[in-house]
């Protein structure tokens, strides 16, 4: 397909969902916003008015749509599976947000009906990967000049939680999962195993949510990541890592880019950046440069770019086995299923914007 202008249809308008739905309304080339659908039917017009599009109560009619070339899913996970095989099964190009779907089985299926289909359909929202330098930094490893790389120490806090369903094993498969595609792909290599471990929660927590969590991720070829998880730090959306190869290492995310300031109203003494509220702000590049090489690899008839079905199995599984090690704190083996041939690389390379 290489149409002029894609016709977009955006189903689910929570959070990321309306994000993308404006992205799409304002500042992506060569899209169009045809269409959103949610069963909250108040939020989704409201939307819809607000954006000049259309409303559509059932997502699988949005997906069948003629008016619709592609579909960018921000529907819960549990919703994913049954919304991108019809994506599938109408040929129909897919961005869904992670997690792919909520176990291991059904994102095999989901990679069986993308092989079946024949192409590359279905591209998980990783947006790390588009994410300034976190592409830069894969790009880097990849010259081979510092050496191998050995370790990986990732940092990710948030501010709070939305609400009181976001449970302990929700901060492995919705948050630690960000931890687990950039560690694939800065190493190019999979997780072979986890451990989970948590040390006293903080009294920030829900009753019973173990949160901070730590966790460990060893990579087919010896690598070692250590990753801190912590989603009600109570300051913002901090998210860093560094990066240790053989000869010299990589550090993303202290916003050192940012203007640097004195302020009698933080205290006097405080000088420094500002850390971002949340996800939005702090990958709001990320975010618009990955819709818009998904829609301009629809126009080109490129075939999808960005994280693939098979990553988001590949991560869909290292959460299974992340949420096993929660559980009992030992570590858990990743077994994966045999990658096919329409998968060629661990992590489909990005450009470097
Ligand atoms: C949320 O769903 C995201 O994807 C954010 O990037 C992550 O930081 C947050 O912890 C998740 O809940």
């Amino acid at each position: 397909m290489s149409p002029t202008e894609v016709r977009v249809g955006v189903v689910g308008v929570g959070i990321m969902g309306t994000d993308h739905a404006e992205r799409l309304a304002s500042r992506i080339a060569g899209a169009r916003l045809v269409a959103v659908a949610d069963p909250d039917r108040v939020r989704a017009t409201a939307l819809a008015d607000r954006l000049g599009t259309e409303v559509l109560a059932d997502p699988l009619a949005l997906v069948a749509s003629p008016d619709v070339d592609a579909v960018v899913l921000a529907s819960p996970g549990f919703a994913h599976e049954e919304q991108v095989l019809a994506c599938l099964a109408a040929r129909k190009p897919v961005l869904c947000e992670k997690p792919l779907t909520m176990d291991d089985e059904s994102s095999l299926r989901v990679v069986r009906a993308e092989v079946e289909h024949g192409a590359r359909l279905v591209t998980v929202g990783f947006m790390r990967r588009f994410d300034p330098e976190y592409a830069e930094a894969r790009a880097l490893l990849g010259t081979g000049e510092r050496g191998r790389l050995l370790l990986l120490h990732n940092v990710h806090r948030n501010r709070s939680v939305p609400n009181a369903d976001f449970r302990s094993e929700m901060i492995v498969r919705d948050s630690l999962v960000h931890e687990v595609d950039s560690s694939r792909f800065l190493f190019d290599d999979e997780v072979v195993e986890v451990t989970v471990l948590a040390p006293a929660p903080t009294r920030h927590a829900a009753e019973g949510v173990l949160d901070p969590q730590v966790a460990l991720f060893r990579m087919a070829g010896g690598g070692l990541v250590t990753n801190e998880v912590f989603v009600n730090s109570q300051v913002g959306y901090e998210v860093r890592f560094e990066a240790v190869a053989e000869r010299g290492s990589l550090t993303a995310g202290l916003h050192t880019t940012a203007l640097l300031g004195t302020s009698a109203a933080a205290g006097g003494g405080a000088w420094g950046g500002v850390v971002p509220a949340d996800y939005r702000r702090r990958f709001a590049r990320a975010y618009d440069l990955e819709v818009q090489a998904w829609v301009d690899g629809i126009r080109a008839g490129t075939g999808a770019v960005g994280a693939s079905a098979w990553d988001g199995y590949a991560a869909t599984a290292v959460s299974t086995a992340g949420m096993a090690s929660l559980a009992t704190g030992t570590p858990v083996a990743v077994e994966l299923a045999e990658r096919p041939s329409l998968y060629r690389a661990t992590a489909d390379p990005v450009a470097v914007p």
